[in-house]
């Protein structure tokens, strides 16, 4: 295996193909990173090209997506499987993979679930998508970081579905954020706010999306779930207004008002949460 980039990710992603036995070898721009991976018998190149050469399975994780074609241009990629890992838009990796390919490489893009200590864990996943051959080929390889999962041959896809991923976890740590807020505003512990209560609510909550979901595919349920989107904005203004009186930003929480009222507006206040969803959308 190579890996090109020594962050946190790359040397947690070096250290799992280390571990699984697999004879790796790292580039890093700044070099002498991650001085922890010699006494794991890593071999180091002193050039990108050098570390591409070593092997056909070239892992990629860069800080951002730019940095991947200056680091890659210019050599040789022939028959080389380049599984780019960096963060990405679906635009951007759909660039990226059609340079690769024209410089001879077979592409997957990929978006990694995990923070660098579950790497290799049980909980880790990574999505795949773009030369399907490719990923056939290396998939067991690749288990070793995190289970994967190919979503497409599309090579944009892995990218939109980590960025989903991504603002899914954004929005909750924003409502968790505030929440602490608010509570650290009339000095309530934040330990046992989190532990009794913040945790265990928002836990109960994710048990809402599978229906939401269902209802986005299939349509709407018949039979309201009993909180519908006319109550929810009413109620929705004192969240704003308390969090103001509380000396706390409701910069957070705006947006999702806006959105209930927007929704209740065009009709769908008896709705449930899906039909927010679709208002979301600006193009079809
Ligand atoms: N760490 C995390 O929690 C997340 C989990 C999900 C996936 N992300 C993405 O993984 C990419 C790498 O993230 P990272 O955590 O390894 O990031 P850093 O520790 O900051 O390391 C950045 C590496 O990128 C190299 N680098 C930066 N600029 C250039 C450049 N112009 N040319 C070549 N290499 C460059 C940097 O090298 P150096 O500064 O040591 O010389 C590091 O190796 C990222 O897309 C996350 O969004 C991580």
């Amino acid at each position: 295996m190579t890996v090109l980039g020594l962050g946190a990710m790359g040397t947690a992603l070096a250290r799992a193909f280390l571990a699984a036995g697999h004879p790796t070898t790292v580039w890093n721009r700044t070099p002498g990173r991650s001085p922890e991976l010699d006494s794991l018998g890593v071999t180091r190149a002193t050039t990108a090209g050098e570390a591409v050469a070593a092997t056909e399975l070239v892992v990629v994780c860069l800080l951002i997506d730019d940095t991947v074609r200056t680091t890659l241009d210019g050599l040789d990629l022939t028959g080389r499987t380049v599984v780019n890992l960096t963060n990405s838009t679906p635009e951007q990796a759909r660039n990226t993979a059609r340079w690769a390919t024209e410089a001879g490489a077979r592409y997957l893009d990929g978006g990694i679930m995990a923070v660098p200590a579950m790497i290799g864990g049980p909980a880790a996943f990574i999505f795949y998508s773009g030369a399907e051959d490719a990923f056939e080929q290396h998939s067991a390889d690749l288990s070793v970081l995190g289970r994967p999962a190919f979503v497409g041959a599309d090579p944009g896809l892995a990218a939109l579905y980590d960025i989903a991923l991504l603002s899914a976890m954004y929005g909750m740590f924003g409502g968790a954020q505030h929440a602490l807020a608010l509570a650290e505003s009339e000095r309530v512990p934040a330990v046992g706010f989190t532990n009794e209560f913040l945790v265990p609510w928002l836990t109960a909550m994710l048990g809402s999306l599978p229906r939401m979901a269902q209802d986005l595919d299939d349509g709407p349920a018949p039979g309201a779930a009993g909180s519908n989107l006319a109550m929810q904005s009413a109620a929705y203004g004192n969240l704003i207004d308390a969090s103001t009186a509380q000396g706390v930003d409701p910069a957070l929480l705006v947006p999702m008002g806006e959105l209930l009222r927007k929704t209740v507006a065009a009709g769908h206040g008896d709705a449930d949460m899906s039909a927010a969803v679709r208002m979301l959308r600006t193009a079809d």
